[in-house]
């Protein structure tokens, strides 16, 4: 690990015994308890191999009746729980820290119904993104989220981070997508929240609360969701710039001429491209060496006009000089070779070495200052990589070395947050707090309601057993036994 941070176990919690174990196989059968080590060391260890946990006990439960058993005996045992997904979080939030029980929601992958007129779908938590968005590719309708980890992520982790992705810029956030919830409580209460209306307004909209809380509440396991039709005109270009103005003259360019039809709207600098060429087998840039990469890309009903648009933004962005290059996918293969760039620099990031993640918003104009900062700042000591979803104003700082290395942390952190917490920037834009950025809360949010958070916390899950140690401040978690 790279981290300052000194953690101790909470020692108020318990230790698993074997009652525990045989209690658990006789409320799930012996199938879904598992003590298998290369499956727990799987489990304990997130996506970026930088956080490891030392759990002795994974669960699957199959059904909400089993994971409202598993929570109930957990609490009143005072057993610490760690939901898990699909395990691509990339703050340490899906791993254990110490021996927490991993309560696992992959053997709770049904779909449940889908309206194919509303386009409502409603599902159990575990079933993986790629796999919803299959199903409803048969129907003529798509996931309104896309991110990199879609085939292993699952809609349960992406709703309990929150997650934003590559089609945000069109189809926003699972705020307003997740229609409704089913969850699980500490106490093994089933909350049925799973409404599947477009509109309601009767009392607090509780689910919210549960959307982005990354598991600190309970654990989610229905969901129901809108789901956006499934148009058959989509294009992407692969667009050069020379420097980080025209990347916003383009974003203005692309919300004007190409409105309605505009779905994603991402950006690379050539660190990051150079990075994806040296790590990733198979890719090559489309284009000659340049400062700045745009991927845009369009989706619509009509082929032809909607190419019409894409050409005539692309030849008048050219005249104006906001553009460099840029190509046009000429089919699907050159389309996701595209979208393979853009893709897999978190990938290549992990092959090159060590990395310091950091998932900021900030206010367009500064966006990519922070990126030049961090460069001067660190010199030849790493390399600095600046992408993202530039059109909702989301950047992914990377910092690779080659080993993990104190000095340069020192150098990054606090002074990463700092800095984007004096132009009024978020600390997590789209990934969540997790184990790496609990202390941090107060760079984004004020202490009064850091505080309310606490108190709703404490209110839903009194023991403090779920996903401890993270998502708040750790002084401000409450010490559960008496
Ligand atoms: P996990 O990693 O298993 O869990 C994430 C958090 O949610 C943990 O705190 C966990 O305890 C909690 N949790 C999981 N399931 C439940 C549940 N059912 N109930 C309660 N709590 C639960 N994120 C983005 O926002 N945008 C991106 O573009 C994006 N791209 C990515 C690309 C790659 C290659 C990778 C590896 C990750 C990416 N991510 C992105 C990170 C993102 O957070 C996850 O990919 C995804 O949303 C997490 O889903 P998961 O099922 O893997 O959850
Ligand atoms: C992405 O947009 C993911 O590719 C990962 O959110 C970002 O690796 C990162 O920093
Ligand atoms: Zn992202």
């Amino acid at each position: 690990g790279s981290s300052a941070y000194e953690l101790h176990r909470n020692d108020s919690f318990s230790k698993l015994s074997l009652e525990d174990i045989d209690y658990f196989k006789k409320i799930l059968g012996e199938k879904s308890v598992i003590q298998d080590e290369d499956v727990l060391s799987t489990a304990n260890v997130d996506w970026m191999r930088k956080y490891k946990g030392s759990s002795q006990l994974l669960l699957k439960p199959r059904n909400t009746n089993e994971v409202s058993k598993i929570l109930k005996y957990c609490n009143s045992r005072y057993l610490a729980v760690v939901p898990q997904g699909g395990n691509t979080g990339l703050v340490g939030g899906s791993v254990p820290v110490f021996d927490e029980v991993i309560v696992s929601t992959s053997s709770m992958n049904n779909i449940i119904g889908f309206d194919n007129v509303s386009g409502i779908l409603v599902c159990e938590a575990g079933c993986i993104l790629e796999k919803l968005d299959s199903f409803l590719a048969e129907k003529g309708f798509m996931m309104p989220l896309d991110l990199g980890a879609k085939g292993s992520c699952q809609i349960g982790g992406n709703v309990s981070t929150n997650a934003g992705g590559l089609r945000f810029v069109r189809y926003g956030s699972l705020r307003g997508n997740v229609l409704g919830l089913e969850v699980v409580l500490p106490n093994g209460t089933i909350v049925d929240m799973l409404g599947t209306l477009r509109k309601d307004n009767t009392g607090y909209d509780l689910k919210q609360l549960f959307i982005g809380s990354e598991g600190s509440l309970g654990i989610i396991t229905k969901v129901s969701i809108l789901t956006p039709l499934r148009l058959s005109s989509i294009n992407l270009a692969f667009l050069a710039c020379n420097d980080y103005l025209s990347c916003q003259k383009l974003l203005l360019e692309a919300k004007t001429k190409l409105g309605e039809v505009l779905s994603a709207f991402e950006f690379l600098d050539c660190e990051s491209m150079e990075l994806v060429l040296s790590y990733l087998d198979g890719v090559r840039n489309p284009l000659p060496p340049s400062n700045f990469y745009v991927l845009i890309e369009t989706t619509g009903s009509n082929e032809s006009h909607d190419k019409e648009k894409l050409e005539s933004f692309f030849l008048h962005s050219m005249e104006r000089g906001i553009l460099s290059d840029g190509v046009m996918a000429q089919d699907m293969n050159q389309a996701s070779s595209f979208w393979q760039i853009r893709e897999g620099i978190a990938e290549a990031l992990m092959k090159a070495g060590a990395v310091y993640k950091y998932d900021l918003s900030l206010p367009i104009e500064n966006l990519y200052k922070i990126v030049e900062e961090m460069r001067k700042r660190l010199g030849e000591s790493a390399k600095v990589l600046g992408y993202g979803h530039l059109g909702d104003g989301n950047l992914h700082l990377n910092i690779s070395t080659p080993v993990y290395d104190d000095t340069v942390f020192e150098l990054i952190e606090p002074f990463v947050y700092e800095w984007t917490s004096k132009h009024r920037g978020s600390i997590s834009a789209e990934h969540g707090l997790g184990l790496m950025k609990a202390n941090e809360i107060h760079y984004s949010k004020s202490s009064e309601a850091v505080h309310l958070m606490a108190s709703i916390k404490g209110l839903f899950d009194p023991n403090g057993i779920m996903n401890p140690y993270k998502f708040l401040p750790r002084s401000l978690l409450s010490q559960h036994k008496e």
